[in-house]
């Protein structure tokens, strides 16, 4: 723990490395618009390009996912006003702060993480240094604000330890009070919303098969259609939260449809246990096209207009710099570069 107080400031990330899915929204931008609305908090949102690029990216591609993701946060409630909004290579600070903690952060540490296992698999040699590197640059774009709270979904609770470890070891080395031990926030019902076709898989943007994945740029046809072929089991649904346990695929369904009423798991059994997959399944995709059809209707009039997402994203940059560049020159200072 550190004794200073920092302001409530919540930071949190999502990679412009294709569409953004069901799980995105659910686990991480629905939660980053509570977070916004709720109050007390400043809220600063980022689509993380350089991350983005520790596997390839194509150019062209990676410039229309960022600005679809832009569109995609602010269709689904962002307000660039209230929230800071950017790509994280327009803040230099980021890259710059991510340098100072590849040399905090020890190889033991990276080599510990299980993202950094399931990416890399059994071709790490091969694997871009970048993507090693990965939750040192994810601990910077965090603290580079001082962020006191990070929204996330449950596969990033690993990297947000690291996060954690950094700044207590920077703290600790410097003998300094200076970067926060900063909160996870991992909650609700859809805090690992798994694939369509794999109860035990997460859902992925990078899944080669589409079916496995709910696209927020999905129509109600194609929505409706995944969720018809889900895998699920013959058993008609349980009246509570525990006769899920051992029943992965209709747990995923009912966690979604929990998700998207914001109402609890329970609250939903209520209303459907005993029901049939049959019959449940319309029921969650109608619900489905009701939530996400607005979203990507307004997605798609948003990247109508590309050059008005291109400036509300450099005003972004700009007040996040506003943020990040005192911190960075007090770090600097900290470490000992002269000129800072
Ligand atoms: N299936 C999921 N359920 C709940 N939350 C999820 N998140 C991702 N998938 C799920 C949350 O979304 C945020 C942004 O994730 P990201 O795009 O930066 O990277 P990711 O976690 O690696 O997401 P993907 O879709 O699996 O991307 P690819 O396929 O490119 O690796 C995070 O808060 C994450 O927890």
């Amino acid at each position: 723990m550190t004794d200073t107080t920092f302001t409530p400031r919540v930071f949190s990330g999502i990679q412009p490395s294709g569409g953004l899915t069901l799980g995105n929204y659910l686990g991480a931008m629905k939660r980053f618009v509570d977070m916004q609305n709720v109050g007390g908090f400043e809220t600063v949102y980022c689509m993380v390009d350089l991350h983005a690029i520790t596997v390839w990216q194509d150019p062209a591609a990676l410039r229309q996912n960022t600005r679809e993701l832009a569109a995609g946060f602010i269709a689904s409630g962002i307000d660039p006003e209230k929230s800071i909004l950017f790509n994280q290579s327009q803040v230099p600070e980021h890259a710059q702060l991510g340098w100072i903690f590849n040399c905090v952060a020890r190889m033991g540490w990276m080599q510990r993480m299980t993202q950094w296992k399931d990416k890399a698999g059994k071709n790490s040699q091969n694997a871009s240094l970048g993507l090693f590197g990965y939750p040192a640059l994810m601990a910077a774009d965090i603290l580079i604000y001082h962020a006191t709270h990070v929204p996330v979904g449950e596969d990033q609770k690993q990297h947000l330890e690291l996060t954690r470890d950094i700044a207590a070891k920077f703290n600790n080395d410097f003998g300094v009070d200076f970067f926060p031990i900063t909160e996870p926030v991992i909650e609700g019902a859809a805090t690992r919303v798994m694939s369509l076709r794999n109860g035990s898989k997460k859902m992925s943007k990078s899944d080669p098969s589409d079916a496995s994945r709910i696209n927020m740029t999905d129509n109600a046809d194609t929505i409706a259609k995944k969720i018809r072929k889900a895998k699920t089991d013959p058993e008609p649904l349980p009246e509570s939260a525990e006769g899920l346990a051992e029943r992965p695929e209709a747990r995923n369904l009912v966690n979604i449809y929990a998700a998207l009423a914001d109402q609890s798991v329970d609250a939903v059994l209520a209303e459907v246990g005993g029901k049939q997959f049959g019959e449940f399944k319309p029921m969650l995709a109608d619900l489905a096209v009701a939530k996400l059809a607005p979203i990507s209707t307004e997605m798609a009039r948003l990247m109508q207009d590309q050059a008005e997402i291109d400036r509300i994203l450099a005003r972004g940059a700009e007040r996040g710099r506003e943020i990040a560049s005192p911190i960075l020159k007090k770090t600097y200072e900290i470490v000992g570069m002269v000129g800072s």
